[in-house]
């Protein structure tokens, strides 16, 4: 399919999602919009493919070949602590922490590199069946996407898929599922090149909330074309919402409320 196809099938499921919750349909979505509380900055170089923050650090895993790169980072100015590239041929994809160990997807060459979390160092690499794009952690299970609309739940133990589940909003597929992040029971999601996040019950699948980030992109420059909205981070110690884009100057920590 087309880029462009693709971007108007989303927009269309995304205009449907908008009408059917004004609609007051039952399953009623609930829609939220964002307030800019803070800024950070960030590399325009940085092609976000995975974010979270984890004991006060961020850690941004980047994409593209030859410049995929795992990073713990300071979020207060930016500064690349730490950084492991990855070889030229893997485009890097979503990362997630499960205990002592990082874990790193990538986009099509079938592998999940385990790294140390405190070193970065190479710890087992494992085989992986589809796509990489998103991966979280839920305390038990690391969660992927692969660019559909399935989420798929993986023992971090040898990397065996435990489970799949389709996403879905008021019975429609939502596909293009990208960055993830695990919130208070349910998992956040980057739709690729939209501006929503939608926010889904992993036992089920269903969409029950969409968080509109609209006009968010306006609010920073970036470094090149493919410059969307990709990148969810929540600090739960301090129940901190932080979000970017590829190539995005900035990452942003904003707060929510439910639309009237
Ligand atoms: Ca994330």
């Amino acid at each position: 399919m087309m880029h462009s196809q693709i971007h108007l099938v989303v927009r269309r499921l995304l205009v449907l999602v908008l009408v059917l919750a004004s609609c007051g349909a039952r399953g009623e979505i609930t829609l939220y919009d964002y307030t800019v509380v803070n800024s950070y900055p960030h590399n325009t170089r940085f092609f976000t493919q995975g974010l979270l923050v984890h004991q006060g650090y961020l850690y941004e895993g980047t994409g593209r070949y030859g410049e995929s790169a795992l990073m713990q980072i300071r979020l207060d100015d930016g500064a690349v602590l730490k950084r492991k590239a990855l070889g030229s041929r893997y485009f890097g994809e979503g990362i997630a922490v499960a205990g002592d160990r990082i874990f790193q997807l990538t986009w099509r060459e079938n592998m999940v590199f385990e790294h140390d979390l405190a070193t970065f160092d190479s710890v087992n690499s494992h085989y992986l069946p589809t796509e990489g794009w998103g991966l979280t952690w839920d305390g038990e299970h690391l969660i992927l996407s692969d660019g559909s609309d399935r989420l798929y739940f993986y023992d971090p133990d040898g990397f065996q898929l435990v489970r799949s589940v389709a996403v879905t909003i008021q019975g429609r597929p939502v596909r293009f599922l990208n960055e993830l992040e695990y919130i208070d029971g349910e998992v956040w999601a980057n739709v690729w090149t939209s501006n929503e996040i939608v926010r889904i019950d992993p036992a089920t699948g269903e969409v029950r909330s969409v968080v509109d980030l609209r006009g968010l992109r306006d609010q920073t420059t970036a470094g090149g074309s493919d410059a969307v909205l990709n990148g969810i981070a929540w600090d739960a110690d301090n129940r901190r919402l932080l979000v970017t884009g590829k190539l995005w100057a900035h990452i942003f920590e904003i707060e929510l409320h439910e639309r009237d």
